[in-house]
């Protein structure tokens, strides 16, 4: 749609930051000042920080790269630098005040829609600003920030602040097959051709699939909750090494933010404490349980390559889509994305969005930890800086894939990928398993 349109691509990247901005102020007006300074988390930074970063990486590169401007504030650049304190750090850091810090994520938006209407967008401009590429990185770095601030929401104590409406039930459940068949055969994975995709994300490349099985939806909370009843966190038979370790030393016997009371297992979501559902998609565990749960289930984690094929690939015409349902951008009837529900929605729902192999919810709902370590494809080209895919390629970063219901779609496709390290579970962190054919 409009991929070559300069008009057509400033509207899309107004629209983008817009919709970012307007998320941006839910998260940091919906609690006081002081929570907005204060440490939820060691895992995370105060929510005042991510707001200034936010306003500082778009100034560094909306407003000094790509418009030539002299910076407004470089004596807070190091501050909002993520590789020079540890988020642990932040708190005791002299940050800007959140006046200060809304006053400055403001100032620079002004300037950058300035910049914006009159950047050349066209094919044979500077790369950064190729297709609005700057703009849509900058929306999209904003919209992963706003997803790390709703995991903090998730991790403060007190009651809710947020509230949304439940996501859709699924229709046609009971008759889906628990698994789909994806036939053996290379496919195209990544991308040359999507205007916005991050570096790690390029280029397209060929790849050779076996024939392989998937599960049709996410592992739900009732099947995980027969892996714990079965003693799925006391035989070291299932466990990675380094996963039964983390057992042991943190005594997991459950995924976070659950608690078992009088017999029923409770989980807390987002200031509330309710039973936890059956048939939604799991969600906050680490990579080490979604493996430890596969082997238990006789079956294995997925590869991105088979995540990507089964999300993507079209047998009929050769080609991979954009989406699991074609190349039109995600709707609410075909994902649960954007905040607009703060779940995943049921296994089964989201009949519309389903991929030609069958699978459904791969988009949307929950990040789906797969098998695979984060490594660059072949043909990689760091852009437009190591620090955002490079400095993480290697074995100790484990990659996810289609989103979940705090992902913003100009941050998901079927292309994207996103990383963390195994023993991570703060994160909106699900999973599916697979098997060979
Ligand atoms: C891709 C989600 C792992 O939040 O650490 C934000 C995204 N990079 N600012 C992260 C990111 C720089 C990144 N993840
Ligand atoms: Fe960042």
């Amino acid at each position: 749609p409009g991929v070559h349109d300069p008009e057509a691509l400033r509207r899309r990247a107004l629209d983008a930051l817009l919709t970012a901005r307007a998320r941006t102020a839910i998260l940091t007006d919906s609690v006081e000042d002081g929570e907005l300074t204060a440490q939820h988390s060691p895992l995370m930074s105060p929510l005042v920080w991510d707001l200034a970063h936010i306003g500082n990486q778009e100034e560094q590169w909306l407003l000094r790269a790509v418009g030539g401007r002299q910076a407004l504030r470089p004596e807070i650049d190091g501050l909002y630098d993520a590789f020079e304190h540890p988020r642990a750090a932040r708190p005791s850091l002299p940050l800007l005040a959140p006046a200060e810090a809304r006053t400055y994520a403001s100032d620079v938006r002004g300037r950058a829609l300035d910049i914006l209407e009159g950047a050349p967008l066209h094919e044979g401009g500077r790369p950064l600003e190729r297709a609005g590429f700057a703009f849509g990185m900058i929306a999209q770095h904003e919209q992963q920030h706003d997803e790390t601030m709703l995991i903090t929401h998730q991790l403060r104590s007190g009651p809710a602040v947020l509230t949304a409406p439940a996501p859709p039930a699924p229709t046609d459940a009971d008759a889906l097959p628990g698994e789909v068949l994806v036939p053996g055969g290379p496919f195209t994975m990544g991308t040359s051709a999507e205007p916005w995709a991050l570096d790690n994300e390029r280029p397209a490349h060929q790849r050779e699939v076996a024939a392989f099985r998937l599960d049709t939806a996410p592992v739900t909370c009732g099947a995980y909750q027969r892996f714990m009843a079965d003693g799925g966190y006391t035989d070291p038979r299932w466990w990675a090494p380094e996963g039964w370790d983390m057992v042991r030393e943190h005594g997991l016997t459950a995924p976070l933010f659950w608690h078992q009371d009088a017999g029923q297992w409770l989980r807390r979501r987002f200031g509330v404490t309710e039973p936890v559902p059956e048939d939604e998609p799991v969600l906050h565990v680490s990579w080490y349980e979604a493996d430890a749960y596969a082997r238990w289930a006789g079956r294995r984690l997925p590869t991105e390559a088979e995540w990507e094929k089964a999300a993507r690939h079209d047998p009929v015409t050769g080609r991979s889509l954009r989406y699991p349902w074609g190349d039109t951008d995600p709707t609410p009837e075909q994902a649960n994305l954007g905040q607009r529900h703060l779940r995943p929605a049921r296994a089964g729902a989201y009949p519309a969005g389903r991929a030609p192999s069958g699978a459904g919810q791969l988009i949307g709902d929950v990040w789906e930890w797969t098998s695979s370590d984060f490594l660059p494809y072949p043909g990689f080209v760091a852009f437009p800086y190591r620090e955002y895919s490079e400095v993480f390629f290697g074995p100790g970063h484990k990659v996810l894939r289609g989103g979940s219901f705090a992902v913003d779609q100009v941050a998901c496709r079927g292309t994207f990928r996103n990383w963390d390290l195994p023993v991570r579970r703060q994160i909106f962190s699900g999973f599916r398993t697979a098997r060979d054919a």
